[in-house]
């Protein structure tokens, strides 16, 4: 008995040496010291030995119980070292590594175009409008005097949503203007940029989507002079101190007298060059005295009141303002072309 005990002792020990992992070592202790493990077993049979044998067996079973728990417990602290030693190398963290630079995106060139009007329109007292793309035709063309007939209601320059034509995408932003004459306590003083639709090709200067602003005045006394003083202040502003204009007589169903308004071609001065097309002036925007019809349509009495209104594209604008040739790389959103700007 003394040298099964021994037995178990030295290939207990060296088991206990050899483990390298805790569930091996669990393993092991269950072999050894367990209900049924092997000390355990000796132990049992301690009943067959006489009564001179047995105390010294017992206390040789002792030690070698004594021994095993006490490599167990320096395997386990053993273990444990070598575990935590193992994490600190595979969840190393080097802090001194560069991190990567987080990308931020900017403002859309056009968008920053459309910032600078907002804030020369808001400094003068404007309030700036939103309002839905999808609108009806009532308020599209029926409030703007463009009557059953006209050619922009045709079916080919406007995406209708039913087949009596009565539902739309907007042409323009004019609705929201007509909903601000309905809604709004006079005076009014407002621009409403947006969105706006037309069956249009898609080439370097045409989209079947592009972005308008409009604006307008109405108050009582207001005249042509108010609409040319506050239109030459806007272009001073955007395009510099003594920036030339000139208004040009021409038509839109929705105001009376109406005109187009051209700035001076600041690269030429007026001679002619690529960047006005040998024009010597640029076109900015169209505008007009808002006709009586539609003040009326809108319930406001035109013999007391009058009012000033204009329409402008807003892309034309930013790639004049940004240089850009082709329209179409407004709407791409290639980054490498909205970095530049
Ligand atoms: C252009 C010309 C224009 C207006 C838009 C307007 C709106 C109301 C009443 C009267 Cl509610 N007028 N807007 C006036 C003149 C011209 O746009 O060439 N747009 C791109």
């Amino acid at each position: 008995m003394k040298q099964q005990l021994e037995i178990i002792r030295a290939s207990a020990l060296e088991a206990i040496a050899q483990t390298t992992a805790a569930e091996e070592l669990e393993a092991l202790r269950v072999k050894y010291l367990g209900k049924k493990g092997e000390l355990t077993a000796v132990l049992k049979q301690m009943g067959k030995l006489s009564a001179e044998e047995r105390p010294i067996m017992g206390q040789i079973a002792n030690e070698v119980r004594a021994a095993l728990e006490s490599a167990i417990d320096e395997a386990r602290i053993r273990l444990a070292a070598a575990a935590m030693e193992q994490r600190l190398v595979d969840e190393a963290l080097d802090v001194t590594i560069p991190g990567k630079p987080i990308r931020i995106g900017h403002k859309h060139p056009m968008y920053k175009a459309l910032d600078e009007i907002k804030d020369i329109f808001v400094g003068m007292g404007f309030t700036v409008l939103d309002g839905p793309e999808v609108e009806l035709a009532t308020y599209n063309f029926d409030k703007l005097n463009a009557e059953e007939g006209h050619p922009s209601r045709d079916w080919s320059d406007t995406f209708y949503f039913d087949e009596d034509s009565r539902v739309m995408l907007r042409s323009q932003t004019s609705p929201m203007q007509v909903r601000a004459m309905e809604t709004m306590k006079l005076p009014i003083r407002i621009i409403a940029p947006g969105r706006v639709y037309r069956k249009d090709e898609v080439d370097a200067t045409h989209s079947p989507m592009f972005h308008q602003v409009e604006g307008m005045v109405i108050d009582k006394g207001v005249t042509m002079a108010d609409l040319k003083g506050t239109l030459n202040a806007v272009m001073e502003q955007l395009f510099g101190e003594g920036t030339v204009t000139r208004f040009r007589p021409h038509h839109f169903p929705f105001t009376e007298p109406s005109c187009e308004m051209d700035v001076q071609c600041h690269k030429c001065g007026g001679k002619g060059c690529p960047t006005c097309k040998g024009e010597g002036w640029i076109e900015v925007l169209g505008a007009g005295m808002v006709h009586p019809k539609v003040l009326e349509m809108s319930g406001i009495d035109s013999e007391e009141y009058t009012g000033w209104a204009f329409g402008m594209g807003l892309e034309r604008l930013a790639m004049r303002r940004f240089k850009i040739a082709d329209l179409r790389l407004i709407f791409e959103n290639d980054v490498r072309f909205l970095e530049q700007f």
